[in-house]
């Protein structure tokens, strides 16, 4: 593998899979468990938001019993080892968990939101919390109540940093995939994007994805084992 500095990796739910957190499309994934419309558009949480609240609540919780697994702290030293040698690592995660940052990454850019961040859907504030959340609250800014919504990207809403993305994608030397059906665009076609501007592409999954033939190489296997082995080749290199 020649020399690569400059690395883009995108990651999906497959990756805190092995964390404990459900990913959304497998066997009894959270997709299952929970219509998309009622709790990850716009429109349910106007119709319920106790309801979408409370999911969120629970998504929350449930990240304060989890850890960071290999696939996450191999990427965290791929970034040290990347800066070390004048490279560079982004990660984009479609993730809302903040394990990529419990791992010890950094530049880490959540263009699906992160469940550790208030949004008020009147005045615009962000603030970061760990706590449960009710359409009772006020925003902590504008004073205003039912004000605070989950800062996570529903279906049908803008990603975040989709600029700061288009930046990086245009400098990388590698683009990786990992732990993600290909299902939800924007995110899903970024491989088409690196690829038209002739960006090498690496795809690590447990399973072929909805993108695999896009990739000009694609390994399968738990992510907690091929992530640390490729990360020690591309250091090795
Ligand atoms: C947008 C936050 C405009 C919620 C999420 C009609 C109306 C409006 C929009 C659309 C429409 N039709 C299509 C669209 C676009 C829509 C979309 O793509 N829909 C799909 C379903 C067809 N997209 C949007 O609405 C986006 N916004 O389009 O705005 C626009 C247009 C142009 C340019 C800019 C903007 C907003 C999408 C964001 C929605 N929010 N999440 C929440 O998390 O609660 S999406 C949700 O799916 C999660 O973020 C998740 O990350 C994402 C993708 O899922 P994956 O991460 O891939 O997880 P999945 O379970 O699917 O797969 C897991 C994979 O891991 C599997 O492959 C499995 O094999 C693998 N795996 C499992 N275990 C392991 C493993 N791999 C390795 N190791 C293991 N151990």
């Amino acid at each position: 593998m020649s020399k690569l500095n400059h690395i883009v990796i995108l990651t999906g739910a497959g990756i805190s899979a092995e964390s404990g957190i459900d990913t959304f499309r497998s066997e009894g994934g959270l997709w299952e468990q929970y219509p998309i419309e009622q709790v990850a558009t716009p429109e349910g949480f106007a119709a319920d938001p106790a309801l979408v609240h409370n999911f969120y609540n629970m998504r929350r919780a449930a990240l304060k019993t989890v850890k960071p697994n290999a696939a996450h702290i191999a990427l965290a030293k791929l970034e040290k080892g990347l800066h070390a040698r004048g490279g560079s690592l982004t990660i984009i995660t479609q993730n809302v968990d903040n394990l990529h940052e419990q791992g010890g990454a950094e530049n880490v850019i959540h263009m699906h939101g992160i469940l550790t961040s208030l949004l008020c859907q009147f005045c615009g504030h962000r603030w970061e919390s760990h706590e449960d959340t009710s359409p009772n609250d006020s925003c902590i800014a504008c004073q205003r109540r039912s004000g605070p919504r989950p800062d996570i990207v529903w279906f049908g809403e803008m990603p975040y940093e989709l600029d700061r993305i288009d930046q990086v994608m245009s400098q990388a030397d590698l683009f990786v995939s990992i732990g993600t059906s290909g299902a939800v665009y924007p995110a899903a076609g970024l491989v088409s994007e690196a690829r038209r501007r002739g960006t090498k592409t690496l795809e690590l999954n447990l399973e072929e994805s909805q993108g695999s033939y896009l990739f000009d190489e694609s390994r399968l296997g738990k992510a907690g084992d091929i992530v640390p082995k490729w990360v020690a080749e591309v250091l090795a290199a």
